[in-house]
């Protein structure tokens, strides 16, 4: 934006049009203008895997296409919170979002199925059902709402309940426990089921929310709580994997046609790309991110999953999402994990 505004001021005092390329080499300025600049947002901390990655392909893009199409990346809410930025891509002021399918569900209902409590064993579950038909059920699904979901989803991972006040160390521990969701039906109903109060707040809100304690805590993977600094403002971490979440990498879909095939293939090869290699980092972070939370006094509790499943299943959470879905989706789900209830 500043470089192309301050071009555009040169070019009309200074030089005229003929002259104006030499003059934009010798300055060296990085490429003449692109033929589509398009923007890609999300809500994840720049030093977060996946502003790391999508940066790297935002750059091979630039240079694959021959300057062509370059994708400016705004971290960290930059443009807005979640629910804000879905609209800016629907109307097609955002070209590129990565967005949680369970917030997605706002809009294409089934995008939240990933999120069942407990549904997926391990990241041999997560791939193979989302890189295949639980997948490609989604993003047909995506797809008759005028977006774009590439066949990679970027991870975001297992999600753990962390508190300030008192550790939870058991279903009832949530009761009443005033929770900070993300904005989807199947956040707030799970917490319920569970016992909990939960309350929908955006993530760009959540560091302050807990800090002033309009909650008392929140529930996300240890990554996300280690590269927001959840830790400053919450004392314990209850290792739940409650559920598995992941980003969908959405286009608008009007604004993503619009690029020639070629492009387009390469803009989406080399995100799918990134997405793998994003899955990577995080699977090599949890290696090391529980101690690295530790060290920074965040305390770590043990808890029995099979408990809070069993709280899930008692208060009928499984019976009214399987209707919810539909039966059709929930065998397709089931398909990849086994039978749920
Ligand atoms: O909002 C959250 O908690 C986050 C960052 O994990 C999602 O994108 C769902």
């Amino acid at each position: 934006m500043t470089i192309k505004m301050n071009r555009r001021r040169l070019l009309g005092s200074t030089v005229a049009a003929s002259t104006a390329f030499p003059l934009v080499s010798i300055l060296s300025w990085p490429a003449h203008a692109a033929e589509f600049s398009y923007k890609y947002a999300n809500n994840s901390p720049v030093t977060h895997p996946l502003n790391i990655r999508t940066t790297e392909a935002a750059a091979r893009v630039l240079e694959k296409t021959g300057g062509k199409v370059e994708i400016k990346v705004f971290p960290n809410n930059q443009l807005g919170s979640d629910t804000d930025m879905l609209s800016q891509l629907r109307s097609g002021a955002l070209e590129f979002f990565t967005l949680s399918g369970l917030i997605l569900s706002t809009l294409v209902p089934v995008a939240s199925i990933n999120g069942v409590g407990f549904a997926f064993k391990d990241y041999g579950q997560v791939w193979p059902a989302m890189d295949g038909a639980l997948g490609a059920y989604v993003r047909a699904e995506i797809a008759k709402r005028g977006l774009y979901a590439f066949s990679k989803m970027y991870d975001n991972g297992y999600r753990q309940i962390t508190s300030a006040a008192k550790p939870i160390k058991t279903p009832e521990d949530l009761s009443g426990f005033k929770i900070r969701v993300p904005a989807s039906p199947l956040w707030t109903s799970m917490f319920k089921a569970f016992g909990a109060s939960p309350t929908t707040i955006n993530f760009n809100e959540v560091y302050s929310a807990l800090q002033t304690r309009v909650v008392d805590g929140q529930e996300n993977p240890l990554s996300l709580i280690d590269t927001a600094k959840l830790y400053e403002v919450q004392k314990y971490v209850a290792i739940t994997n409650h559920m598995w979440d992941g980003f969908w990498f959405l286009a608008n879909k009007k604004a993503f046609d619009a690029l020639p095939a070629n492009l387009r293939e390469i803009v989406e090869a080399e995100f799918n790309a990134s997405a793998l290699a994003e899955r990577d980092d995080l699977a090599k972070m949890s290696n090391t991110v529980a101690d690295t939370l530790k060290g920074k006094g965040l305390q770590f509790v043990d808890t029995d999953a099979a408990a809070f499943r069993a709280k899930l299943k008692s208060a009928g959470f499984y019976e009214e999402w399987k209707g919810k879905f539909g039966a059709e989706a929930w065998a397709v789900l089931e398909k990849a994990v086994g039978s749920l209830s």
